[in-house]
């Protein structure tokens, strides 16, 4: 199928994972930092260099440029704009995002930028972090401030980066900074992070050109397994997003199955008309599907222990038919066909479009006869992520078909970067960064999607 030319095909980063330069012109630390010097990552790896593209910008959006993509989806750290309690905005920061948004337009590259993706400042996460009310006005006061001296290039605004992540992960379990893992506790920062979300994107329509599109970013969980634990586990990790931002309520059902863990009082009168802002799009970062089934454990009392799934403890986890990519998440492309019909059902006013999608691979770097020269030449043959992208693509392909109004695809991520809890040990790039020089290699996946953007030919399986 052939793309229309307003199809964006795109590639994602986030500032935390590719900058580096943690310390350099008035950057303040972020959690982030504080989590990966605080050995609770692998190998006790940080982001102080991550693929230093503070420093590389022009040479990554070279490789963009060759790679020929429409648009680029990068994040900005408010630790570079807003780097003191209450002080003033750095100029210094803001000048790196307006170079950086600068040369992608020079080089006819749409700018999507997302505000929040997960390095919020330590000075905030010292006062509560995403528990403190307040945090959610401090970031958009910053993304005010972004709106209004990028918003007059900035295609595409992304407001938050998976609100799954930023509470459930790092308030409810243990695997993000701050990894604070309250279980039910985390309820209080999911609804923190949807005023966040309607808070921002507020702010940004006040700010930015008229024609921007403004969005947010959700993981959606894809489960499988019995009907029940399928319908609790929506409600749990996606209604509780779906239903306050894009229609103004939380689902009476989530009160229920919280009795007696969480009596939602930090919802406030009028909080849900302002996480119920308009938007343009709805992102969606798509990996992988779970399955679940009833365990036959009773529903109540449910567990106060740490869980990334507080209000499902009468649910087990089943092991996912393979095969599973290096982070042992399971490769389902259906999954993304389900869920773009799922959302364009439930919620069809919303363009959608795929803000990530790709694959860690034990990728390695081998030199080799260049087939038409002879020369010596690095290479990274990664099979298994054509296949990957290739059968997403696909998928994206046949939701289209069936009527899903999907506007843009970008794969996470143009380069191997620093994948949070895990490091450097897991490499999702189309292109190979090698960390100890800092080299840029174009993997075979990179050559792939350049020849798929060339055609804007979608994959027929
Ligand atoms: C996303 N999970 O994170 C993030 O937006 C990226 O920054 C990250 O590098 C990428 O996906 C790959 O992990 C996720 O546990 C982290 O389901 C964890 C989960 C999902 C997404």
């Amino acid at each position: 199928m052939k793309c229309s030319d307003d199809f964006v095909f795109g590639t994602a980063t986030a500032s935390y994972q590719i900058e580096g330069a943690a310390n350099e012109d008035g950057r303040c630390p972020s959690i982030w930092d504080t989590f990966s010097h605080t050995g609770h990552t692998v190998n006790g790896d940080t982001g102080d260099v991550a693929t230093d593209s503070y420093h590389r910008y022009k040479e990554d959006i070279a490789l963009l440029k060759d790679l020929g993509v429409d648009s680029y989806r990068f994040s900005i750290a408010m630790p570079r704009i807003m780097p003191t309690d209450g002080g003033p905005v750095n100029e210094k920061g803001v000048d790196f995002y307006s170079r950086v948004v600068d040369e992608l337009l020079e080089a006819g590259i749409k700018p999507c930028a997302t505000v929040y993706h997960w390095d919020l400042p330590q000075y905030l996460g010292d006062k509560g972090g995403w528990q403190n009310r307040d945090t959610a006005w401090r970031v958009a006061d910053y993304a005010c401030v972004m709106g209004e001296r990028l918003g007059d290039r900035v295609d595409t605004w992304i407001t938050v980066n998976e609100p799954w992540c930023v509470s459930y992960l790092s308030y409810g379990g243990t695997e993000q900074a701050p990894g604070l893992g309250g279980g039910p506790a985390a309820f209080e920062t999911v609804h923190h992070v949807n005023l966040a979300h309607g808070l921002i994107a507020q702010a940004l329509r006040g700010e930015v050109k008229d024609d921007a599109k403004i969005a947010v970013t959700l993981n959606l969980q894809v489960n499988r397994g019995d009907a029940d634990a399928v319908h609790r586990t929506d409600l749990i990790a996606n209604r509780v997003f779906l239903d306050p931002m894009l229609r103004g309520y939380y689902p009476n059902e989530l009160f229920a199955v919280t009795k007696g863990i969480c009596d939602w009082d930090f919802v406030k009168d009028g909080d849900l008309d302002l996480i119920h802002q308009p938007i343009d799009m709805l992102g969606l970062n798509y990996y992988s599907t779970g399955l679940v089934t009833m365990s036959g454990r009773p529903q109540f009392p449910q567990s106060t222990e740490a869980s990334v799934f507080p209000g499902c403890s009468d649910i087990d986890w089943l092991p996912t038919e393979g095969p599973h990519t290096e982070m042992g998440w399971n490769i389902d492309p259906n999954g993304l066909y389900d869920l773009l019909v799922r959302l364009h059902d439930d919620y069809p006013e919303y363009p959608l479009f795929i803000t990530e999608n790709g694959m860690a691979c034990p990728d390695r770097l081998v030199e080799e006869a260049d087939p038409e020269t002879g020369a010596s030449v690095k290479a990274v043959h990664d099979a298994d992520r054509v296949d990957y992208l290739t059968r997403h693509f696909d998928a994206a392909r046949r939701a289209m078909e069936a009527g899903v109004p999907l506007t843009g695809y970008y794969v996470w991520s143009l380069l191997d970067n620093f994948e949070w809890a895990f490091g450097y040990t897991k490499r999702f790039g189309i292109t190979y960064v090698d960390y100890e020089t800092q080299e840029r290699t174009p993997k075979d996946s990179f050559k792939w999607y350049r020849r798929l953007i060339a055609s804007r030919e979608l994959p027929v399986l």
